[in-house]
């Protein structure tokens, strides 16, 4: 058989980064193959360098909420780039993206932009001790944060697709002030706030934990997390970098009518090109340098390419009709998938917010994924790994890890949501 072009690169890349790839879940360890080295991408589609194409699912793992190249996203970019690349200085454009982030986030009053969502969460972890003067924090079994050191604790996403136990290089005595609970377990919680009453600074949560697979929070989880910390002192952190302007257009706490103290955002701000921010209510946000004495800075930190993607995005995103017909797609989409398991006989888990889904294959029938442990227990890693290439084959593009979730853009429309159903019913007929 031909070597394709796909694996001619992922040799070379091999010799040149770990792994091939530069960010792990790429590699598709756990589905197995050669990772499809992507050319272009055009609307709902990519192409990879053997020039087939593929209808996208990962859309950069999230920001794409218009699709890959999107006009507007473009000439607004081609344009903005012939003024300059980066000024180390501040721009305009990073107050109107502030103040379009303020007024579409309820919580949010002051915002401070970042490169990515690791430095996102990671600022907003330091600020919290900062602010709070205690040092412990709570996170989730699975949940996936980034990779700061004390954040990669438990951890979701290629931590959990790889299967690996807790990273080496993490100090231990950094470790040792993450406290970790099971998602989903409000008195779990509740004891380590006992146990450790005076020391905890923040809880930060993923609102539906999306590194593990799809796992949406219980009635009232979220809201007694609020709760527990407002009794205890600590501060309440949403990591949005996921479901921020996807699980409705001011993320999670729109959706569910929270009040979270800091939020941290990524991806879809700079409608794909490396952006993240951490915001909150000004009051903890002024303990940030210049302002406070918590340091945090970056040289390309609200860079006038990123902020501008981020600001077209956004205003498109948000015209009426927008958000709630790619919400329709999805729905239609992920009732699809349910229903051609059903009539196949094969037991899946499906779960979907606004403009992103997911689903687990289930080794028993009738199983419940609400936590980490569950997830590892039921998700049937090797059916979907099967699943995965035979979509793959049929041009169809899902995460290569069971433990990822999947989303649609505006330019999915009912072409690609009825051949990606085709492509399922066929593909869930043949699978044993
Ligand atoms: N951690 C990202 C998904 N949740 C994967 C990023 C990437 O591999 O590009």
């Amino acid at each position: 058989m031909q070597t394709s072009k796909s694996e001619k690169l992922f040799q070379q890349a091999q010799a040149l980064t770990p792994g091939g790839v530069n960010s792990p879940v790429r590699a598709f360890r756990s589905v197995g193959g050669t990772p499809r080295f992507i050319a272009r991408g055009e609307g709902a589609y990519v192409w990879d360098v053997d020039d087939n194409r593929y209808i996208d699912y990962v859309l950069s793992w999230g920001p794409l909420t218009l699709g890959h190249a999107h006009p507007a996203v473009v000439q607004a970019l081609q344009e903005a780039v012939t003024r300059g690349t980066s000024y180390g200085a501040p721009t305009e454009l990073e107050n109107q993206l502030a103040q379009l982030v303020v007024d579409t986030v309820p919580s949010v009053e002051m915002v401070r932009f970042v490169n990515s969502g690791t430095e996102a969460t990671m600022s907003a972890l330091r600020l919290a001790r900062a602010y709070t003067g205690r040092e412990k924090i709570i996170k989730f079994a699975g949940c996936y944060h980034g990779h700061a050191d004390m954040l990669l604790v438990q951890a979701g996403s290629g931590v959990a697709t790889l299967g690996l136990p807790d990273s080496p290089g993490v100090p231990a005595s950094t470790a040792a002030n993450t406290l970790t609970a099971p998602f989903n377990d409000l008195d779990a919680v509740r004891q380590l706030f006992e146990q450790n009453p005076d020391s905890i600074a923040g809880v930060i949560v993923e609102p539906i934990a999306a590194n593990m697979g799809f796992v949406l929070p219980g009635d009232g989880y979220l809201q007694g997390l609020h709760d527990l910390c407002r009794e205890y002192g600590a501060l309440f952190i949403l990591d949005e970098v996921m479901t921020g302007f996807r699980v409705a257009p001011g993320g999670a706490q729109q959706r569910w009518n929270l009040d979270p103290d800091l939020t941290c955002l990524g991806k879809v701000i700079g409608g794909g090109l490396p952006v993240g921010a951490y915001a909150g209510k000004r009051e903890i946000m002024q303990t940030v340098a210049p302002a406070g004495p918590m340091y945090q800075a970056g040289t390309l930190s609200g860079n006038p390419l990123a902020m501008t993607a981020g600001l077209v995005t956004i205003w498109t995103l948000i015209e009426p009709g927008t958000f709630e017909r790619i919400e329709q797609q999805t729905q239609k989409l992920v009732d699809g998938i349910a229903a051609a398991a059903q009539s196949a006989g094969i037991a899946i888990h499906t779960g979907n917010a606004g403009t992103m889904f997911g689903f687990y294959f289930l080794r028993e029938s009738g199983a419940s994924i609400t936590n980490y442990d569950e997830a590892k227990q039921y998700a049937d890693t090797e059916r979907y790994g099967r699943f995965f290439h035979a979509m793959l084959e049929q041009g169809v593009y899902f995460a290569p890890s069971q433990f990822e979730a999947a989303f649609l853009s505006s330019a999915h429309g009912d072409d690609e949501i009825q051949a990606t159903l085709a492509a399922v019913e066929k593909t869930l007929g043949m699978l044993d």
